[in-house]
């Protein structure tokens, strides 16, 4: 009998190993004149990723940075020798959203991709916090990393943002039920399924991402947990949120409303047609 529980334990020991081994941790970054920042989070981000064991892979979207941001990235992975980067320059400034879509769908043709973490490069998402939320990310469709839930705070901010912020998240709440306390930090862990609701649904360019990344998710009937995480206010490099976006972004979250209930129809329907597994 002991014989056969220790084999079981081998076995299951040798299972989370090999499962940890062959999935790979995608991490997508968005930048623009970020050469302020990006070398420490790289550098930090690195190590949480190796601490964590599994493969991983970084992918950095950048609009062709004046301030040459991709070059500072370049130099960095050859100085450490880190194959596991790329970074891909588009023409000029695109817009956030549509960063992290093209990584998101680069990403997608890894087959081996299992996590998809989607962060800031101005240090306000401290790569530290990633350790709690992939372990997380074993229960759920979609890890949101949260200011709002205990263990998680804001530092940094003055009041107007903390009003905003906390407007905002009420409204998304009430309009569409979420239940979710943070629904507009762009530090998440998504898995296979939802990145790829995602690449079917979301059409957000710029700061409207925030807000579309958590409901279609949410539309599509998936899992949603919060893993608090320490934001940051920005302290080195410029803010690229003009009150322009701002606006649009108000009016973002009002307006989704149609779109969020048509994409709630349509994966209805796809998860009807599928055939039931007993
Ligand atoms: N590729 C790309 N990245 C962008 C663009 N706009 C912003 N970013 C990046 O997106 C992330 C968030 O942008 P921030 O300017 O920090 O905006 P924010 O965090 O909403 O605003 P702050 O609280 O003021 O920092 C950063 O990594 C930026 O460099 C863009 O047009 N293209
Ligand atoms: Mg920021």
């Amino acid at each position: 009998m002991k014989i056969v529980f220790n084999d079981s334990w081998k076995h299951i020991n040798n299972y989370i190993l090999w499962s940890r081994v062959s999935m790979v941790i995608y991490v997508v970054i968005p930048t623009y004149n970020e050469r302020e920042n990006i070398v420490e989070l790289l550098d930090r981000l690195t190590n949480v990723l190796k601490n964590i064991g599994s493969r991983y892979k970084i992918i950095v979207i950048d609009d062709n940075s004046p301030d040459g941001t991709a070059d500072v990235v370049r130099v960095w992975a050859e100085k450490n020798m880190e194959k596991d980067i790329e970074v891909i320059v588009r023409k000029g400034k695109e817009g956030l959203g549509s960063a992290i879509l093209l990584g998101l769908k680069k990403a997608l043709e890894d087959s081996e991709a299992k996590y998809f973490v989607t962060m800031d490069a101005d240090l306000s998402h401290r790569p530290e916090d990633l350790l709690l939320m992939i372990k997380r990310a074993e229960e759920a469709d979609v890890v949101q990393g949260s200011r709002y839930v205990e263990g998680g705070k804001i530092i940094g901010w003055g009041l107007h943002r903390h009003l905003i912020s906390k407007v905002a998240n009420a409204l998304i709440r009430i309009i569409y039920r979420t239940g979710i306390r943070d629904n507009t930090s762009n530090y998440r862990v998504y898995n296979r399924r939802a990145a790829e609701a995602l690449i079917k649904y979301a059409d957000a360019k710029s700061y409207e991402w925030a807000i579309e990344s958590i409901l279609i998710p949410l539309a599509c009937g998936l899992r949603i947990v919060e893993s608090p995480i320490v934001f940051i206010n920005r302290t080195r490099g410029k803010s690229k949120l003009s009150l322009g976006d701002i606006i649009h972004w108000w009016i973002h979250i009002i307006g989704f409303k149609k779109r969020f209930n048509e994409i709630k129809k349509s994966c209805a329907e796809i998860n009807s047609s599928k055939p039931k597994v007993s």
